[in-house]
């Protein structure tokens, strides 16, 4: 179905004035689309959902559902209309429409005024993202995490993520191993390390919580006018998972001092300055919620992230490219290259890391 049938699927008043296609997502189809009702302009996101990433998506609308009333109950009321995400209801009562091919759509209110920042230069910023992100999991501290559906099995249980590298390296599907072989060494070697969480989840080390699991600061909404951070958004992945697995991705998307694709890995780094100021803002937030092992294990949280994503692009290059979008052939071997630069950094700045987090533990 084209644009103009999901508008009146979802009931948009008025006329479309403008649209635009989203370009920082990975896996689904974004548009923000321009409205005008007599005086009224209003924006609204619509969404295609990859089936191939999500087979469920009625889940996601499930789950997102249930989250977001959650926080839009705990919100003043002043700050609902911008504070959280508002899908839209088709006419029969479902968030979320399935057209005749298949294709699985969803709208929300686009929040006025709002901006998202795919880089942060600015470390206040940072500090802001981070106190969002903490923010995001006490909203939820007091939801019933067994009621969520696990969207993607195993989304960041690196051991399987490993396991699978190494039977797409055993196949070789696209013929591309002998080409990306001390990307495979380097993972290999840091197997151990990258595999230490999952290992203190299953030993009952560490708790369970209800996260967002894809923390890119580029999913914060910031008022264009004064940066405050108004709403978590993206919550595809809300589901059961470990606090360090929200920290560290974050640390991993918005502490980098280059995109997450840049192909100048000399270009790619931990910046400390930005690492403590999201650290500061995270940590202040749940550092009375948290357990002591959680707290020591944010910065394991950070390589864990990194290092499987690396697993992840690699094995999505191996695999022929199926899961993520590309804008370019060898896009998911950069995007590998420099997630492997990033851990090496974090690696060799473990011992930093640690004492910068103790600092706002304590
Ligand atoms: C994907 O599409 P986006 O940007 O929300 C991916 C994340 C990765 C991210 C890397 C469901 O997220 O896990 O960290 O790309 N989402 C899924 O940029 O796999
Ligand atoms: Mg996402």
């Amino acid at each position: 179905m084209d644009l103009t049938g999901i508008y009146k699927i979802f009931g948009l008043p008025g006329k479309c004035s403008g649209v635009t296609v989203l370009k920082n997502g990975n896996i689904n189809k974004t548009f923000k689309v321009d409205f005008v009702d007599g005086d009224r302009h209003d924006s609204y996101i619509i969404q295609s959902i990859n089936t191939y990433v999500f087979k469920k998506p009625e889940y996601i609308m499930s789950n997102v559902r249930g989250v977001t009333e959650h926080i839009a109950a705990k919100l003043p009321e002043d700050k609902r209309s911008r504070g959280v995400l508002r899908f839209l209801d088709a006419a029969d009562g479902k968030n979320y429409y399935v057209d005749g091919d298949g294709s699985f759509w969803r709208a929300y209110r686009f929040v006025p005024g709002s901006v998202t920042y795919d880089t942060f230069d600015d470390p206040a910023l940072l500090e802001a993202a981070g106190a969002a992100f903490g923010n995001f999991q006490l909203l939820l501290s007091d939801y019933d995490a067994s009621t969520l559906y696990e969207i993607i099995p195993g989304f960041h249980d690196t051991k399987k993520r490993y396991e699978k590298l190494m039977e797409t390296v055993e196949a070789d599907p696209a013929g591309r191993v002998s080409s990306v072989l001390p990307e495979i060494e380097f993972l290999k070697k840091n197997r151990k390390c990258a595999e230490m969480l999952v290992n203190m989840l299953e030993a009952g080390e560490l708790p369970l919580r209800v996260t967002h699991n894809d923390t890119k600061g580029n999913n914060i909404l910031f008022d264009e006018k004064t940066n405050e951070t108004l709403a978590v958004i993206d919550l595809d992945t809300v589901m059961p998972g470990l606090v360090a697995y929200d920290y560290g991705d974050a640390i991993r998307f918005g502490a980098n001092k280059s995109d997450e694709d840049e192909p100048d890995t000399s270009k790619t780094g931990l910046d400390m300055v930005k690492f403590e100021a999201f650290t500061r803002g995270f940590v202040g937030m749940i550092r009375n919620t948290s357990t002591e092992k959680e707290l020591e294990t944010l910065s394991l949280g950070a390589i864990t992230m990194t290092v499987e994503l690396a697993v992840r692009f690699l094995d999505d290059y191996l695999d022929g490219d199926k899961y993520f979008k590309l804008n370019y052939p060898e896009h998911n071997l950069v995007r590998t290259r420099c997630q492997i630069a990033l851990a090496a950094d974090m690696i060799n700045k473990k011992d930093q890391m640690d004492e910068i987090v103790k600092k706002y533990v304590r």
